[in-house]
């Protein structure tokens, strides 16, 4: 077994490197270790000096996140870091911090107990404890104010974002960036300080007076705004406020106590669980490590609507050129355009510069023709959601490109096999599904065909990591994950319509608990023409007799679509504001009267349970099924794809923190009211239910 730390020396320098692959997390061992061969340095009269620097990738991605479970579980006393932290501040000898990668959360705590910190000029830094619903828990809300100031630490330890190395300089948390190998520059730089006082930073305090307190106020009101629902921004916000009104160690401990608080809460273990689902969708049980996968180094894509431009966009941010094909040269021009203007927006916000944006402008070729397509490793088709014109471009794209093309399509919704079917390679097809706006929207689902080759499928995934999306496979049915669970999901919040509640009444229930929009709103938003067109090619399957969803039809017989039509469900002023439409209000009585439904009031809580407990119960099918391989999944597809709020941790996670007995019972009760076509419960949820287990210990 390697050591964690090891302890080497270039002359009169020590060297401690962290060597805890693949990320050097503080797991347990590790910090202990680091002290410990910094005492054994700091006696050694040989020593000037103390470089600490991280082996592999990385300097330290912080505290082991692994732990938190086993301390919330009691598996585990909790572990802090402070003593190991003061001690290494203490140290007689100098320590110089040499951080490479990354020097996150507990990474950048340990760096800040260090008296220097010099870093590679690529370096990142920061605090993202908030995005485990957690804050600093090793001083970091009590030093980091003290290098960078306070207004810099309360948006680093409130909003998580990382700083890059010339910001890092300039706010005073480095000393030095290095230029070509970073360990021979701190050594070089290590010695330069030996001789001089090593500044502890927890004595700095010049920069932590004259606070204005204001600061904290605006910066509450921002993690109201853009952080709804997540107390961690503000008790990180509190904690670095304590640095300005209470001394080091008193500051610590009032720290520790916020932190103790919002690791034992239910948002941080959903975001946790979100942080490794992310990672665990990645590996699928049948494709192991190893699966041979084709090279990616020319794309294609046809279609150059809102999806295919999407699409393209990111082939080109990947630095892959990229073909656009569409059949028209009006539709074309309007496919470049959007692409052109959407890199415009990018440069004009400061997130990129012009000089990147037409390097990417230059990857992407458009044109009427195949011409081309033979040399595509991969085609993505992203045409109109029909069956004929797919089948129609499959065979026509079967024909032209080599034979180890990936030919994949964006659809939707519709059968991967019945598409696969229009070509001599079924094996090369499978699903790439993106989601509105594609070159924004993280997620991508990837769709397995019957035939669907293995390395088709690992070369999928790994493409999908290399377009930074979060990929997550699914199998093929009608939606794949995320649309098949969307449909009871619309289909309950058009029904709540029905029965009694308002639009806004939907919205808002759904919007308080923790989605950016409400679903009629995000249905507007997408446009309600694209739903019908779909229910329309799968009228065949609606079951005689059962009740169905009419509102969202008759509306698109009215040419109300939604935003792009000013009205929808609600209608919407020149801002695209939403405003209650009293014709909507008025038709959706009308379709009550026609199904003779009694309309009533309908309080939030019943609105939030048949919304959300219809993704669930259609998730727990999915799972029985095997659509999807896990819980986490589910989770990951709604929390990247439609908007879930992360820190509920995703449908299913959901399910557990309310507890599968209740949600089940819930069920029942929805059945008794309206039906075992609509509501029968999932096997797998009635058997999990009675056996007293979660879909967390599902697999
Ligand atoms: N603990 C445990 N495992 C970790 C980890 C961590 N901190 N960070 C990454 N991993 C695992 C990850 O699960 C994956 O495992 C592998 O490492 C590679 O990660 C006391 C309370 C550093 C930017 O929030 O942001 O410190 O899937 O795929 O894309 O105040 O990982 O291979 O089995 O993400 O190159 C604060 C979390 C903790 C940073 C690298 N730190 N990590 O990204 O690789 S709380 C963070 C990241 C804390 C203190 C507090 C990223 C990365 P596997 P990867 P990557």
């Amino acid at each position: 077994m390697t050591e964690l730390v090891n302890l080497t020396h270039a002359r009169d320098v020590a060297i401690v490197t962290i060597d805890n692959p693949p990320v050097n997390a503080l797991s347990p061992g590790v910090p202990e270790r680091i002290q410990s061969s910094i005492d054994s340095a700091s006696k050694d009269p040989q020593v000037s000096a103390i470089v600490v620097i991280g082996a592999g990738s990385t300097f330290i991605a912080g505290a082991d996140i692994h732990e938190f479970g086993k301390m919330t579980s009691g598996e585990k006393p909790r572990r802090t870091l402070l003593p190991i932290l003061l001690a290494i501040e203490d140290s007689p000898k100098p320590v110089v911090m040499a951080i490479h990668g990354q020097a996150f959360g507990g990474g950048l705590e340990v760096a800040m107990a260090g008296h220097y910190r010099v870093l590679a000029p690529s370096t990142q830094i920061g605090q993202p404890e908030v995005k485990l619903g957690l804050i600093p828990g090793a001083a970091g809300s009590q030093r980091l104010p003290r290098l960078a100031g306070v207004a810099k630490a309360v948006e680093m330890c409130a909003f998580g974002e990382p700083v890059r190395a010339q910001e890092a300089l300039a706010l005073g948390i480095a000393d030095r960036i290095i230029e070509g190998d970073l360990l021979s520059g701190a050594v070089a730089f290590a010695r330069e300080v030996a001789n001089r006082p090593a500044p502890k930073t927890r004595d700095r305090n010049e920069k932590l007076a004259n606070t204005d307190p204001a600061l904290f106020t605006a910066a509450r009101d921002l993690a109201h705004k853009t952080r709804r629902g997540q107390p961690a921004p503000l008790a990180a916000i509190e904690a670095v406020e304590a640095s300005t009104k209470l001394s080091f160690e008193e500051g610590c401990a009032f720290e520790a106590r916020l932190f103790g608080e919002c690791l034992f809460s239910t948002q941080s273990k959903a975001l946790i669980h979100a942080f490794f689902g992310e990672r665990t969708v990645n590996k699928i049980p049948d494709i192991p490590k190893g699966t041979p996968v084709y090279e990616i180094r020319r794309a294609a894509v046809i279609g150059a609507g809102t999806m295919g431009g999407g699409i393209a966009m990111n082939y080109a941010n990947a630095g892959i050129p990229v073909i656009v094909k569409e059949t028209a040269q009006d539709a074309l021009d309007r496919g470049i355009a959007t692409i052109r203007r959407n890199y415009a927006n990018s440069v004009q916000k400061g997130r990129y510069t012009q000089a990147w944006m037409d390097e990417r402008m230059a990857l992407i070729t458009p044109q009427l023709s195949y011409d081309g397509f033979d040399q595509a490793d991969i085609i993505v088709e992203a045409a109109f959601e029909g069956m004929a014109l797919k089948k129609q471009i499959f065979s026509e794209i079967d024909a032209i490109a080599k034979p180890a093309c990936i030919l994949a399509s964006n659809t939707s919704t519709l059968d991967i096999d019945e598409i696969a079917s229009a070509t001599q390679r079924p094996q090369m097809v499978i699903g790439h599904h993106f989601f509105s706006p594609a070159n924004v929207m993280r997620l991508l689902e990837v769709v397995r065909g019957k035939a669907t080759g293995k390395d088709v499928i690992a070369t999928s995934m790994a493409l999908g990591k290399r377009l930074r999306k979060v990929a997550v496979f699914a199998g093929n049915c009608r939606g794949f994950i995320g649309n098949r669970m969307l449909g009871p999901y619309r289909r309950e919040a058009e029904f709540l319509l029905e029965e009694g509640a308002s639009v806004e009444e939907v919205n808002q229930a759904i919007y308080d608990f923790g989605f950016a929009m409400g679903p009629l709103a995000v249905f507007d938003l997408a446009g309600l023409d694209v739903g019908w067109r779909i229910r329309k090619e799968f009228k065949h399957f609606e079951k005689p007799g059962v009740r169905a969803p009419r509102i969202s039809d008759r509306l698109c017989e009215l040419g109300h679509f939604g935003q792009k039509t000013g009205r929808g469900y609600s209608r919407y002023d020149e801002n695209r504001r939403p405003l209650p439409d009293p014709e909507t209000a008025a038709l959706i009585e009308q379709v009550a009267r026609e199904a003779g439904i009694k309309r009533r009031a309908i309080g939030k809580d019943e609105i939030i349970d048949r919304c959300i407990f219809a993704l669930v119960n259609e998730g727990a099918k999915l799972l029985g099924e095997g659509i999807a391989l896990r819980t986490v999944d589910i989770d990951i597809v709604y929390l990247n794809g439609y908007g879930f709020p992360a820190w509920r941790g995703g449908p299913m996670f959901y399910a557990d923190t309310v507890g599968l007995e209740k949600v089940l019972a819930r069920i029942e009760e929805f059945e008794a009211r309206h039906g075992s076509d609509l509501w029968s419960p999932a096997p797998l949820l009635k058997q999990l239910a009675n056996e007293g287990r979660t879909f967390a210990n599902y697999e």
